[in-house]
């Protein structure tokens, strides 16, 4: 079958809930993939973030292979011999007392909001029910009813009432804002400490540290979704550790799956995490035996290739570097690490351009039609890299 079948196939069996780019992924490995034609490509997307440590790493691949001998899922009735270890992993690499799994970010993200409302009628002493949570403008949550009623994007949410209440939203980046909204019923602040879907969107210096000496001083908790900038993508370990604003509880996804299956987690130290009791909250395949061998290797495979490291430098060199294509259309580049994105005129239209680098063999997307986010896998060489820029330099210039 050739890649237009494939494409076919999905229009006409699967739901159409998405607008993919016009290529077909058959193969993969580091940071390339292939189509079913054998024709190569850099991944700048990484699966949003969920192969940081590459396509099939042998480390981690090693590791399913071997877990696959012994047992794969148990459910949470009785223990099994692998979760304890990944927990102790998780918890040792984050700096956090526990840990909560789950699967996918949205979970996470649900865990969070449960933790922070329990919390607050348990510990701050807010009557349950009227538990208060602030959240940003231009998040992305995930896709659970909770999170896009925390979202103000309207293809996300549009028909999808009644929403959940309980959520206060205050613009991006403004910490002033969030001060402004605080009171009685307020339990906590969530926000990205990047927003991803928003394009990218850094906010000043200084947000972090001062959402966390505010939330502080109102005795309420911070909560960051960490489930895209998280796990070495932004050239540190998390990226709020680039301004010390260390949360009370870390939403975690994506790459802690190590690029093989969907593992989540949310953690927290003891005097937070002991709002959930037997009984209070759970998933039949968080922290599943497969998926702890999985999550231990991945998190292995982020310490022991500096991969925070190579973030750092190679980020740099690519904001530098593609800043320098000249490109009238092309208004800045923006991002940490490797979570970077060419933002465009607005009204610019950035699919043709997303198509051309699929030509010339570079996967990327767009978001909100003007802006392009490139995000490769974290194990990529300053060779392919330079090799990569050279690909958008030559679409670039062409605009
Ligand atoms: C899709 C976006 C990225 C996330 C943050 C929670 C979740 C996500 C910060 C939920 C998920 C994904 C979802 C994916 C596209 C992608 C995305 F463009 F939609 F916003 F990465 F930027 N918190 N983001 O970024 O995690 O439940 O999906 O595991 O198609 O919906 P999930």
């Amino acid at each position: 079958m050739k890649s237009q079948d494939y494409i076919a196939l999905d229009d006409t069996f699967g739901a159409h809930n998405y607008h993919p780019l016009p290529v077909v992924i058959a193969e993969a490995k580091g940071c390339k993939v292939k189509d079913p034609e054998g024709k190569s490509y850099f991944d700048f997307l990484s699966a949003y973030s969920a192969v940081n440590q590459g396509h099939l790493h042998p480390r981690i691949v090693d590791a399913v292979k071997d877990q696959l001998e012994r047992v794969t899922l148990t459910s949470r009735a009785f223990h099994n011999d692998k979760m304890g270890l990944f927990l102790k992993k998780l918890c040792e690499f984050t700096g956090y007392e526990m840990a909560l799994p789950m699967n996918t970010g949205a979970e996470a993200v649900e865990t969070a909001l449960k933790a922070a409302r329990r919390w607050g009628a348990e510990v701050r002493g807010v009557p349950n029910g009227r538990q208060t949570i602030i959240c940003a403008e231009g998040n992305f949550h995930g896709r659970t009813l909770a999170a896009i009623s925390m979202s103000i994007d309207q293809d996300s949410l549009v028909n999808y009432g009644p929403y959940v209440p309980g959520f206060v939203k205050v613009p991006y980046a403004d910490a002033r804002a969030v001060e402004d909204k605080i009171d009685e019923n307020t339990v906590a602040v969530m926000v990205e400490p990047i927003q991803g879907e928003a394009g990218v969107v850094v906010p000043p210096e200084g947000y972090l540290a001062r959402l966390r000496s505010i939330c502080n001083r109102h005795g309420i908790l911070l909560i960051f979704d960490e489930i895209q900038t998280g796990f070495c993508r932004t050239g540190k370990r998390f990226a709020w550790q680039w301004e010390e604003a260390r949360p009370d509880i870390m939403c975690l996804g994506k790459a802690l799956g190590g690029g093989i299956m969907p593992i989540s987690a949310i953690v927290a130290d003891r005097k937070v995490m002991e709002v959930f009791t037997p009984g209070t909250h759970g998933s039949t395949f968080g922290g599943n035996p497969l998926a702890s061998a999985i999550g231990i290797a991945a998190i292995e495979v982020l310490e022991e290739e500096r991969l925070e490291e190579n973030a750092e430098r190679l980020g740099a060199i690519f904001r530098a570097e593609v800043a320098a294509i000249p490109c009238p259309k092309m208004r800045l580049v923006r991002g940490k690490g490797l979570l970077n994105a060419v933002v465009f005129e607005e009204g610019f239209e950035a699919w043709n351009v997303c198509i051309a680098l699929r030509d010339e063999g570079l996967l990327a997307k767009q978001t909100h039609g003007n802006i392009i986010r490139f995000a490769p896998p974290l194990v990529i060489g300053e060779k392919e890299l330079r090799e990569a820029i050279a690909i958008i330099a030559r679409v670039f210039k062409r605009l």
